[in-house]
């Protein structure tokens, strides 16, 4: 069983593996480290990753980029919006309020949810690690931003599950680094934890989180995010000074031509990382539009200067990560900065001052959170013997939960689960009803969550269940904030009193078919309405109330969730039929393009061996009869067909076969012959 990290960015993915003796980072198809995050449409097939980023231009209106922006959001969100103005493609509001993008294949519209497409991703990244590893790849740990909500984690989990992948976890960004970053240290100074902040400016994203480290463990303090600042903000700025001075200049307006955009775009992101290594440097394009060849020039100084506003926001989260952490910055012992956005040296000239130190590069900067996954996965895997290390996580968002009757946890303000909370937690509620329950999760914090999140999460309806007597039934619910920070109910129970000898256990059987009872202790319960008992840092615990001597019986009862903006298990079902349709399809594109090129080989190795080895061996007659049929099927080849099946490419291989095979095994048999007299003589 192979043990899996990936980290899924909104440019680069990165996969990493768990070997004995270290984690690998694994190359792609073209060798490289990191796989684009892209996947593009083509006439007949998908094209994924590298190869998505290489047919860009081949296939400019269907490639779909950036798609971890655009998971489970809503259409209507302004910051969407703007997204979505930058894409090629058309997109539209699905019933659910969130994003459908609408693509041109094979003739037809299709319509996919960002979700569909991340899966394609997820599956491209598969293969590339199936392929490595020469097994399945199923089990897996992923790495997500802090700022994830509920939602987007389970738009993840989701997409794993289309295609086959089972994440064990998904695990916070900065958590992963942290994790590479704790258990490869050993020089941790005697006495108290040390405190490391680590700094990720991703494509579009920025992540601060402050870590405690001691001998064996790491704590995460905080996670600060600035949801809207990445490299690809960076390239905006010098974007938008140069449309500006090609305008004045050159008289043309890229904005109103989508490929000179995506070119100036493209070469925008280019000069950004030459002025990371250079004090100046030209942008020349040529022929960007109107048959003008443009070409321009800057300095780093400047660059920096039309930068400011972004440089200053990088500072926000920086701020509120160590005030979370309840630190200043002289209690700081190391800042880790990773992600590539982080390598404008102004960036690091500004986190310096800020924090008041040197910056270390301890960890390889693109490759930190998927090998964290990797680790993590590994310590989850029961295969894999990894040594003791205790990492805790938390969540960054308080999380509230309401009955029909109004908030349940008053004392907190409606807060179940506060930001800071332990990632796994489990609490244990004692509730009263008559026949069913209704439960809401919601973000209590506004100010938390990114701008323009619901407040709404999930509702569960618990139940139907009967009361054995006139008073309220007794139902203990236990809600986890699971091991991928997603709202969850373990379980729900009824607990009723034991009436001695006069009924059997089956009469209290609940109305569902999960009517598994079995008498237990009573757990304590409150006068009051409800009560919480609580549990946190392991994944699989129970309520553990004080214990009465009286025993009771419980029953398990149904509970169903409805996530708000989130599929169904028909809609999951539905996805993967349609992925593995649309997968058949490459696959069998794949497999007419290595036949055409068989048979396009075929026909030039044919006729160079009819000029050589081959010459001897047939008569004029074969040799024209042969000729003939090679020219007919080179004819058929180039005309233009693109329609072929497999099968004819085969067809096609197996005619001149048969016109070649006898020529062919005169050939062999005269070689045979001469190696035998060879070896008779020769040894
Ligand atoms: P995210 O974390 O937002 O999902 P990601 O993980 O794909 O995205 P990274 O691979 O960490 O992002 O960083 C990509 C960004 O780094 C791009 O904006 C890219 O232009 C930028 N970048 C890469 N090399 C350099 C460089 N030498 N100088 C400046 N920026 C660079
Ligand atoms: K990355
Ligand atoms: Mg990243």
């Amino acid at each position: 069983m192979s043990v899996v990290g990936f980290d899924i960015g909104n440019e680069n993915c990165v996969i990493a593996v768990a070997k004995q003796g270290g984690v690998d980072v694994l190359l792609n198809n073209e060798s490289n480290r990191e796989t684009p995050a892209v996947v593009c449409f083509g006439e007949k097939q998908r094209f994924l990753g590298s190869a998505g980023a290489a047919s860009a231009m081949m296939h400019p209106k269907s490639i779909v980029s950036q798609v971890k922006r655009l998971i489970g959001r809503r259409f209507d969100d302004p910051d969407v919006q703007n997204d979505l103005k930058m894409f090629p493609f058309e997109t539209f509001e699905g019933s659910d309020g969130g994003i459908l993008i609408h693509l041109e294949y094979l003739n037809e519209t299709h319509k996919f949810t960002p979700v569909q497409i991340l899966g394609m991703l997820f599956a491209h990244l598969k293969t590339i690690a199936e392929n490595d590893l020469g097994s399945a790849v199923s089990d897996c740990v992923i790495g997500v931003p802090s700022y994830f909500t509920d939602l987007q984690r389970r738009a993840y989990l989701d997409a794993a599950t289309i295609v086959g992948l089972k994440p064990l976890m998904l695990i916070h960004d900065c958590t992963a680094t942290g994790l590479g970053y704790g258990v490869y240290k050993t020089d941790f100074p005697q006495g108290d934890p040390i405190y490391v902040a680590f700094v990720d400016i991703g494509h579009c994203d920025t992540q601060v989180s402050i870590a405690a480290f001691e001998a064996g463990k790491m704590k995460m303090l905080s996670h600060a995010f600035d949801r809207n600042l990445g490299g690809r903000d960076f390239d905006e700025v010098l974007f938008r000074h140069f449309a500006a001075k090609f305008k004045e200049q050159y008289e043309i307006d890229v904005y109103s031509n989508a490929r000179a955009c995506n070119r100036l775009c493209a070469a925008c992101e280019k000069l950004k990382k030459v002025l990371s290594a250079n004090l100046e440097a030209p942008l020349n394009i040529e022929c960007l539009m109107d048959e003008k060849d443009v070409s321009g020039f800057i300095k780093r100084e400047e660059f920096e200067n039309l930068a400011s506003g972004l440089l200053d926001r990088i500072c926000i989260p920086c701020h509120k990560a160590l005030a979370d952490a309840g630190l200043t910055v002289d209690k700081i012992y190391s800042v880790e900065l990773v992600g590539s956005g982080s390598r404008i040296p102004s960036i690091t000239g500004l986190l310096t001052s800020l924090f008041k130190r040197e910056l270390s590069r301890t960890l390889n900067a693109s490759e930190c959170v998927a090998r964290g996954c990797a680790l993590q996965c590994a310590m989850l895997s029961p295969v894999f013997h990894v040594k003791e290390y205790e990492v805790q996580d938390s969540i960054p968002f308080s999380i509230g939960l309401s009955s029909d009757e109004g908030p349940i946890c008053e004392e907190t303000n409606g807060v179940l689960f506060p930001k800071g909370q332990p990632i796994p937690s489990s609490k244990a509620l004692t509730l009263q009803g008559s026949d069913l329950l209704h439960l809401e999760a919601f973000y209590a914090n506004p100010d938390e969550v990114p701008k323009g999140t619901s407040p709404k999460i999930s509702c569960f309806t618990i139940g139907p269940f009967q009361r054995s007597g006139e008073s309220k039934a007794v139902v203990e619910v236990r809600i986890d904030l699971n091991l991928h920070g997603i709202v969850s109910i373990e379980s729900s129970t009824l607990i009723e009193d034991r009436v001695e000898d006069s009924v059997t256990p089956r009469e209290y059987q609940s109305n569902s078919e999960a009517g598994d009872v079995e008498p237990i202790s009573e757990t304590e319960q409150n006068d009051n309405e409800h009560s919480i008992n609580e549990k946190c840092g392991s994944p699989h615990r129970s309520s553990d109330g004080t214990r009465k001597d009286k025993a009771n019986i419980r029953v398990h009862i149904p509970v169903s969730e409805n996530v708000y903006g989130g599929m169904t298990k028909a809609e999951v079902t539905e996805a993967q039929e349609k992925e593995r349709q649309l997968m058949q399809q490459d696959i069998t594109m794949e497999l007419t393009k290595d036949k055409r090129n068989s048979l396009e080989s075929y026909v030039y190795d044919v006729r160079n061996k009819l000029l050589n080895e081959y010459r001897k061996f047939a008569s004029e007659q074969e040799k024209d009869g042969i000729s003939r049929s090679l020219l007919e099927t080179e004819e058929w080849l180039y005309s233009e067909r693109d329609d072929e099946t497999v099968h004819a490419y085969f067809a096609k291989l197996e005619d001149l076969k048969q016109l070649v095979d006898p020529i062919e095994n005169r050939y062999k048999d005269e070689e045979e012959r001469v190696q035998a007299t060879r070896d008779l003589l020769g040894c």
